[in-house]
């Protein structure tokens, strides 16, 4: 794939907290963001709510992903432990159109995908993450919308 062609947006940025309804009200509160979605991902071990400045989502809008583990052995338990408990940045997700040929294309530029196939993401999304050392410190989650 050429250049231009492989990413659309930052479809959203991921806070990782303790407590994502905590969050969640804090972002209402102070800064009148409201809740687009939220869900439970048992695969990901992640109660995750997805806030946006706007109560309707304008399609390149980027969101705010707030989330909080749902058990001692998700992936974000074991950052927040690491992290000392503190809540904080945890990845940004890159939108894609097609996240098979944008995955290839990383591949053969060396990069390192966390997973051989795209899983389910947030709304039924297609995702998969480059490793950290791959986004040179920043863990980033590539997502590709359900199609029509
Ligand atoms: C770990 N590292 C990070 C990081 N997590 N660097 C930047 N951002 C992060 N979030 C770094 C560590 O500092 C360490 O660097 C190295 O990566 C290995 O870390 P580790 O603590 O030993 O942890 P691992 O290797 O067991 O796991 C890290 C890894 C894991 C990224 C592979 O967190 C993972 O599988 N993440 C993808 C799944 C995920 O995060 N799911 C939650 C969101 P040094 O230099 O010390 O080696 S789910 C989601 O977002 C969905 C629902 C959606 O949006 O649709």
């Amino acid at each position: 794939m050429d250049n231009e062609d492989l990413f659309l947006c930052i479809d959203h940025v991921a806070y990782a907290c303790p407590d994502a309804d905590a969050a969640s009200k804090y972002y209402q509160e102070n800064f009148g963001w409201h809740e687009i979605h939220r869900e439970e991902n048992p695969e990901q071990g992640v109660c995750e709510i997805m806030m946006a400045p706007a109560a309707t989502l304008s399609p390149d809008m980027t969101q705010v992903q707030v989330m909080s583990p749902l058990n001692d052995e998700s992936t974000v338990a074991k950052w927040l432990a690491k992290n000392n408990g503190r809540a904080g940045l945890h990845h940004m997700a890159w939108r894609v159109d097609d996240i098979d040929a944008v995955s290839a294309t990383l591949r053969e530029r060396g990069m390192k995908l966390l997973y051989e196939e795209p899983k389910l993401g947030t709304g039924g999304n297609r995702i998969n993450f480059m490793h950290p050392k791959s986004g040179q410190g920043v863990l980033i989650e590539l997502t590709q919308y359900p199609k029509n």
